[in-house]
């Protein structure tokens, strides 16, 4: 998918070098960052770099890697979601996909070992769900399915169409009745234990431009080199900026029996942040047969003056971070 768009925004990125350590980005990005995301307050001049194509703005550039954000897209509509009303209750999720001509969908490519991806989380992060419902003959979605608390929660399908040639990432909410105790993600965190698995993210995000990520995996301060396949890796990621929810372009760095990629204790995705901002990182393992998602939080930087609508801090630089804004992200620096 997008190969060329890809391959334009390694490129890109490639003039700054991965590092392995993690940078801490002391971007101040308030909770209601969707402002800051479309404009700056900053007095700097905008400075295009070189190398870079001029009429490739930010809406362009984020374009490429900003999915999930609509309930419609390229003719695809997510319609008809039902699910369970309230907290405990043991019900259905299930929902049609339609096409142009509003036929339900039926025909699907197969993409990281499913034909349709399914999350659900909900809207402050919390309670994350990566799930695989199946399709009936007339196209319609479901799985059982009970939520565990009260909140809004954002549903997103993740597919290709048979023909299509391209992902389609829609989303639509759903609201759980019942008393709602938000859980905000305040501040970064880059490790993590779920059911006893550890995992520590080291690299940067960066807007606009690729990075590494690398994810070490222990269990009880043991390397897990036992990691088992799933879903075509060593562990499948998602990446949601904060604020909108938007879902990101992330790819995993190998595949099981590729001679390369390793069972653990580290894995390593490549991510595309469209802008700065905070982003919520769900890393799904799979060990002695059972998945384990694990969240993380992560602040990107602002990157070249092509991401984030223009709005280069600095001109000068891509790879500075320590550029006196106030950094209240202590944590990060592990
Ligand atoms: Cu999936």
């Amino acid at each position: 998918m997008h190969t060329a768009a890809r391959l334009g925004l390694f490129a890109a990125g490639a003039a700054a070098v991965f590092t392995a350590a993690f940078v801490a980005a002391p971007l101040v990005i308030p909770a209601d960052a969707s402002a800051a995301w479309t404009s700056n307050e900053d007095d700097h001049m905008t400075t295009a770099e070189p190398g870079h194509g001029d009429e490739h703005t930010g809406a362009a550039a984020s374009a490429d890697d900003v999915r999930g954000l609509a309930v419609s897209h390229a003719g695809y509509t997510l319609t008809g979601l039902r699910a369970p009303a309230s907290p405990g209750e043991q019900g259905e999720l299930a929902f049609g996909i339609t096409d142009a001509a509003g036929a339900p969908l039926t025909d699907y490519e197969t993409s990281h070992e499913r034909d349709l991806h399914l999350i659900v989380v909900r809207t402050d992060g919390a309670h994350f769900r990566h799930v695989h419902p199946v399709i009936d003959d007339r196209g319609e979605w479901s799985l059982p399915f009970a939520f565990d608390a009260a909140g809004t929660y954002r549903v997103f399908a993740d597919f290709v169409p048979a023909g299509h040639g391209e992902t389609v990432t829609l989303t639509t909410t759903v609201d759980v009745a019942g008393g709602f105790a938000p859980e905000p993600r305040t501040s970064d965190a880059t490790a993590a234990t779920v059911d006893g698995i550890t995992v520590e993210v080291e690299g940067e995000l960066v807007a606009g431009a690729e990075r590494e990520l690398v994810f070490t995996v222990t269990r009880d301060g043991e390397p897990v080199t036992t990691l088992e396949p799933y879903l075509g890796a060593y562990g499948h990621l998602v990446a949601l900026r904060q604020g909108d929810l938007a879902y990101l372009h992330v790819h995993p760095m190998g595949e099981p029996g590729d001679g390369v990629a390793e069972a653990g204790p580290e894995i390593s995705f490549m991510a595309t942040a469209p802008t700065a901002g905070r982003y919520l990182l769900y890393l799904d393992v799979q060990l002695d047969g059972v998945v384990h998602s694990i969240p993380l939080v992560l602040t990107a930087g602002a990157g070249s003056t092509d991401a984030a609508g223009g709005a280069a801090h600095d001109g000068t630089h891509d790879d500075d971070h320590d550029d006196g804004h106030d950094d209240d992200h202590g944590e990060a620096g592990r």
